[in-house]
């Protein structure tokens, strides 16, 4: 086990002390704190005087820690640069990073452990390198489930399942024993929806909505495909939302988006909508693998970042997609890791539960019902119960 700077069992209550005492000293010695060359990445540095030096910013909040599992992977390495600058959590937020990898990857972890601290990024308050889960958990307001194994072309689903399924329930555990009680979690790792069900299953005393998986990845490539064929901006794409399983199955749900203030459904045919559209979508994933010989990765984390941000700050009314525990919405049995409409509010995920649905959406909701539920038979000995 190895760790860079912070130390990761020190109470929030001594560092929120020491910034505060710094807080009431500043007025008399505000330029009396020694800043040689890059505070933020000298490993000499001790915890709590690196949260004296975050303290000279006006304006700046309480450091989080925020975890991210499989740090050293394809997906971690962009994530890691986009939570560092401010992307997800806000300008004015300091954030300590607590990284976990497995113990053959902790030499790249290093590396990047290095790489960060040479980014010099001014919200950085404090990076831990660790393989060990509890360490890695530890008060974590937020996790970023990422590490298990990608799927490559030999795979099919359920081998996926048997490879990854077991890592959530050891970090399912290490949440619940570690992090914060009010810890948000996005899972990234495939076979994702049932990776956060075992990983909930296994933190019982941490409210199950706290579990989500991600979905974003999706709904993002459905606003690229209504943007390209429209001729608009992203931007101008809004409130279309992904169904069910982040899987082929998936159902990117048109009938609620708008396309520059205009109904999506009135600017595009519904044999676009329902064949070429849903197909491109669904399939991605799989596309990205040949065409790039690895998975989608820089996406994934700006989709990643997307998800977090929505749920940390506020989706501003937008409808957003994000895999929950189902509290029997739509039909959806209870506990299935599912994908909804939801918006984000006050840090709440509230799931838009009063869309009418079609023929067609029933019938792509139930198609992820039934798969669901075959994966969560396929796991049930990691559930606990
Ligand atoms: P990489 O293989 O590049 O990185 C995974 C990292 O996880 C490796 O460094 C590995 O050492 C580490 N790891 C493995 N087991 C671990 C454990 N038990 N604890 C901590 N770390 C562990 O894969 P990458 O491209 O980063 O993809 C990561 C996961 O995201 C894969 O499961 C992949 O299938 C999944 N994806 C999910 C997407 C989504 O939309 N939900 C899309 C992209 C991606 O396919």
């Amino acid at each position: 086990m190895e760790i860079e700077g912070a130390v990761p069992t020190r109470s929030k209550a001594i560092i929120a002390a020491c910034l505060f005492s710094m807080h009431m000293t500043r007025n008399w010695m505000p330029s009396s704190i020694p800043l040689h060359g890059n505070q933020y990445g000298r490993e000499s540095l001790p915890h709590v005087q690196r949260g004296l030096l975050m303290c000279e910013n006006d304006g700046m909040k309480e450091t989080i820690r925020v975890a991210v599992t499989g740090a050293a992977g394809n997906i971690g390495y962009a994530l890691l640069w986009r939570i560092a600058s401010g992307d997800c959590f806000g300008s004015n937020q300091p954030v300590t990073l607590q990284l976990l990898e497995i113990p053959s990857g902790m030499q790249r972890l290093d590396g990047v452990i290095m790489e960060l601290k040479d980014s010099a990024f001014p919200l950085i308050h404090g990076i831990v390198g660790t393989d060990d889960p509890s360490i890695a958990f530890k008060d974590a307001d937020a996790i970023f489930l990422v590490g298990s194994r990608p799927r490559t072309k030999d795979m099919d689903r359920a081998d996926l399942v048997a490879a990854n399924g077991p890592i959530f329930v050891g970090q399912g555990q290490a949440i619940d024993a570690v992090a914060s009680q009010n810890v948000k979690v996005i899972t990234v790792g495939n076979p994702c929806n049932t990776n956060a069900l075992i990983a909930c299953a296994n933190a019982p005393s941490i409210p199950s909505k706290q579990f989500t998986a991600m979905t974003r990845l999706d709904q993002n490539r459905a606003v690229g495909q209504m943007a390209e064929r429209a001729g608009v901006s992203a931007s101008k794409i809004q409130d279309v939302f992904i169904w069910g399983n982040h899987a082929n199955t998936m159902y990117p749900d048109p009938r609620f988006a708008s396309v520059d203030g205009k109904e999506a459904t009135h600017v595009f045919s519904e044999d676009w909508l329902q064949g070429d559209f849903l197909g491109t979508v669904a399939t991605r994933g799989k596309a990205i693998i040949e065409a790039r010989g690895a998975s989608s990765a820089a996406s994934a984390a700006s989709a990643a970042v997307d998800h977090m941000r929505d749920w940390w700050q506020g989706s501003n009314g937008r409808i957003v997609s994000m895999a929950l525990p189902s509290e029997g919405w739509y039909g959806v049995p209870e506990g299935l890791v599912f994908s909804f409409p939801c918006r984000c509010e006050n840090g709440e995920v509230i799931v838009v539960d009063n869309l009418d649905i079609d023929a067609f959406a029933q019938s792509k909701i139930d198609e992820n019902i039934t798969a669901l539920l075959e994966e969560r038979e396929a796991v049930s000995e990691l559930l606990g119960h």
